[in-house]
């Protein structure tokens, strides 16, 4: 199916699917995902950060303006939470028609164990003014989407920002982050699509008005056209996957699989709620069957799940479907938006058993 529908890809998302990279699927038996098989994505270019001239400004509408280096950060209270990040296109490539951005299929996600420090007591520090509404963070790397130049900056409410969970992360699954994952800061929002968590920070800024920069006000919007100015996008929507089982061809990637028995397995991760339930098909979504799903590996990170099936000779369709504890289940088929966000409809694996 994926073949088909990409099949005119461009250059210019070819060049940005070079520069970018998924999860490989069998990868999501790792719960804690290694550094270099996490979900990459930057817009514009990798910043090259000489950390002794770093500094983190905190200003705007605070009582003291702080400068941090990054043994200040560090000195600071500690944190480490496995955390699920998901990009908000992933799925993009799967609608049509769809636009040209960075072409995911469904595996923009990962999960790994970032360390920092909490933001709230910074800002506390700082001392935030009564008449505060948002918090700005601005990245390093600068570049040109829509119409103007900017720096990469996202803003959370000031309520948002100060949530406990809400991190300043030095370090991936116990080392030094490295620069595409946005060495030497980066913000951690967890349950929040990707673009929130912004890497490469070199402020954070008080401000009383709503934030209208590039990356918060025009992208990450769910619309139908482009004159649109949609809902903005926040937190994750349910998904599962399934590691594809058996073996790959090269280079369609059809599996196939002897008949036996078989454990299909997987994750699951919503940013709204625990995943109460993952169901698997084995016969594109007509009948369903409840997987065994494992506690989540943090309250912010995805879940394992398992399902045992009696492969016999015969094509297939597996897919798997999660719903989490609000309710939120996933779509059997995407609801295309323009930009080609939020697209959690359910993962299709066709495989062989002979
Ligand atoms: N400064 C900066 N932060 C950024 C981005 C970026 O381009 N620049 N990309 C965002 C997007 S869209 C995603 S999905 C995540 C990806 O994080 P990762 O590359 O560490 O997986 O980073 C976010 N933070
Ligand atoms: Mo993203």
């Amino acid at each position: 199916m994926a073949t088909d529908l990409t099949a005119d890809i461009s250059h210019e998302e070819l060049q940005l699917a070079a520069r970018n990279h998924a999860l490989p699927l069998e990868a999501l038996r790792h719960e804690i995902t290694p550094v270099g098989l996490h979900y990459l994505l930057t817009h514009f270019d990798i910043p090259y950060v000489d950390v002794d001239m770093w500094r983190l400004e905190i200003g705007g509408l605070v009582e003291r303006p702080l400068a941090l280096t990054l043994d200040d950060v560090k000195a600071r209270a500690s944190r480490t939470l496995a955390v699920t990040l998901e990009c908000a296109g992933n799925g993009r490539a799967l609608l049509v028609p769809r636009r040209h951005s960075q072409p995911w299929l469904m595996e923009a996600v990962g999960t790994a164990e970032w360390t920092g420090t909490p933001l709230a007591p910074i800002l506390e520090e700082a001392g935030v003014l009564e008449s505060a509404l948002e918090v700005v963070f601005t990245g390093l790397d600068r570049g040109i989407q829509g119409e103007d130049p900017h720096l990469y900056e996202r803003s959370l409410t000031l309520e948002d920002a100060l949530r406990d969970e809400v991190l300043l992360a030095y370090a991936i699954n116990g080392q030094p982050l490295p620069p595409q994952h946005g060495f030497p800061l980066r913000l951690l929002v967890p349950g929040w699509y990707g673009m929130t968590h912004v890497k490469w920070l070199q402020s954070i800024t008080v401000v009383d008005e709503p934030f209208i920069g590039y990356q918060q006000s025009v992208a990450y919007h769910v619309r139908q056209s482009e004159d649109e100015t949609g809902e903005p996008i926040k937190r994750i929507l349910p998904r599962s996957l399934m590691v594809p089982p058996g073996i790959p061809e090269f280079p369609a990637r059809m599996r196939h699989l002897e008949p036996g028995p078989c454990v299909l397995e997987g994750r699951a991760w919503s940013g709204r709620g625990a995943i109460e339930r993952v169901e698997v098909s084995v016969d594109g979504g007509e009948s369903w069957e409840d997987a065994d799903v494992g506690e989540p590996v943090s309250e912010f990170a995805w879940h394992g799940w398992t399902y045992r099936w009696e492969a016999e000779p015969g094509e297939y369709e597996l897919c798997c479907r999660a719903t989490d504890a609000a309710g939120n289940s996933q779509p059997m088929s995407a609801e295309w938006n323009f930009d080609g966000f939020c697209n959690n409809a359910v993962q299709r694996v066709p495989v062989i058993v002979s």
